[in-house]
């Protein structure tokens, strides 16, 4: 997970931060976690005998196009759960922006790229797959208060980091966009894939988002998203904010179940080890609605069973799509990294749709016991 960087003088890095309010002379800089979009470093600064860490992020502008609103979103979101947490003295911690020399919330450098810097959560791990259902519980917990303490943010709304960021409609428009245009040469290696891709097609349209309450959501819930105590499991801290905004709770809810109720990771080639697990997703929907504190509508409880089959089919598309397209979205750490991902959470989304019932069934149980 970790990769020693040395810390160069005048290298991109370093210059950004130098321009941070840190306490103390950072002495490493360490590559951190498994992100898929942004650039993420743990700084490690001395003062006196005493070691501060903090984490650095580039934010990739190509993902996201207006980062100075991403920032605002950020600050509003912190500054709303930081109140709730106090009111609340729940125990859970909310990210802590260490602001620019300049006071502002990032910085932006000489090339144009944006950065901030946040205090490193030490006690804090991510999982990419859970150790056993009691991490399941705590991530979907987590997620799910997120989303109530989020409730009442008020106007004016998040601004759209990433716009149709879940509209799986237009996600399967463009992958099927990209399968005419074919702008690399690569279809004739997925031609097969890409003919079972297409006959989910139904799926782009099972969650349309106009059908339930816009609510502030996190719309990027992997499991991965949430910081567990590395010694006793429990939720410490929901990070990754960038596509915090207006959306609806079953992505959420959805994307949580894709990366927390599967076998495997996300980019298992393996498929045999891919498969959906039913006592992860029992364990899901106990903390989910826990957190949820009553606030979802039954019209949202009664669809949850077809959230993380939507979702799985929406991240199959996506990944199959930047395969397609030359690989360009997400980080790919060998060649064909995209086209392992789209074949593994399509295998998952089939043994989603082989276990509907009994999500339909764990469901309901919920409901009827509340
Ligand atoms: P990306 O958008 O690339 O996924 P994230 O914001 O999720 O970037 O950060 C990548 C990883 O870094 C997270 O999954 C988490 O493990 C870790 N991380 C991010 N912020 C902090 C923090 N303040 N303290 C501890 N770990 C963090
Ligand atoms: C990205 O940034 P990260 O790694 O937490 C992506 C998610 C995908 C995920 C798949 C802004 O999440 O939507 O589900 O990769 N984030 C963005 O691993 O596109
Ligand atoms: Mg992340």
């Amino acid at each position: 997970m970790l990769k020693i960087l040395p810390l160069l003088k005048n290298n991109q890095v370093d210059r950004a931060l130098s321009h941070f309010c840190l306490l103390g002379e950072a002495c490493h800089v360490n590559q951190y976690g498994n992100g898929n979009v942004n650039d993420t470093y743990l700084v490690s600064c001395r003062h006196k005998n005493e070691s501060n860490l903090y984490t650095l992020q580039r934010i990739n502008h190509f993902v996201f196009k207006d980062p100075r609103a991403l920032m605002n979103n950020f600050e509003r979101v912190t500054s709303h759960l930081l109140s709730k947490s106090i009111d609340q003295n729940h125990g859970n911690e909310v990210l802590t922006l260490i602001p620019a020399l300049d006071g502002q919330s990032f910085y932006q450098d000489v090339e144009g790229d944006y950065w901030r810097m946040s205090k490193f959560i030490k006690e804090g791990k991510s999982f990419d797959v859970p150790e056993h259902d009691g991490h399941a519980f705590e991530a979907a917990q987590a997620f799910g208060q997120f989303q109530a303490n989020l409730n009442d943010l008020g106007q004016p709304s998040l601004v759209e980091t990433i716009p149709d960021f879940h509209n799986t409609r237009k996600r399967f428009d463009r992958f099927a966009e990209l399968v005419k245009e074919n702008p690399i040469n690569r279809l004739s290696k997925v031609h097969t894939l890409v003919h079972s891709f297409l006959e989910y097609e139904y799926l782009a349209d099972a969650i349309n988002r106009s059908d339930f309450p816009s609510r502030v959501v996190h719309n990027d819930t992997k499991l991965n998203n949430v910081l567990l105590h590395k010694d006793t499991g429990k939720a410490i801290c929901v990070v990754d904010l960038d596509t915090v905004m207006p959306g609806c709770a079953l992505h959420d809810f959805g994307d949580l179940v894709r990366t927390a109720a599967n076998s495997a990771e996300e980019d298992e080639p393996d498929l045999k080890k891919v498969g959906f697990l039913t006592s992860r997703f029992q364990s899901i929907v106990k903390g989910y609605l826990n957190g949820c504190q009553g606030m979802l509508s039954e019209r949202e409880i009664k669809n949850l069973p077809i959230a993380p089959i939507v979702i799985t089919y929406e991240l199959a598309l996506r990944f199959l799509t930047d395969f397609l397209d030359g690989d360009k979205y997400f980080k790919c750490h060998y060649e064909d990294h995209n086209l392992d991902r789209a074949k593994s959470q399509f295998a998952l989304m089939q043994s989603m749709l082989a276990s509907m019932s009994e999500m339909e069934d764990t469901v309901l149980a919920f409901q009827e016991m509340s």
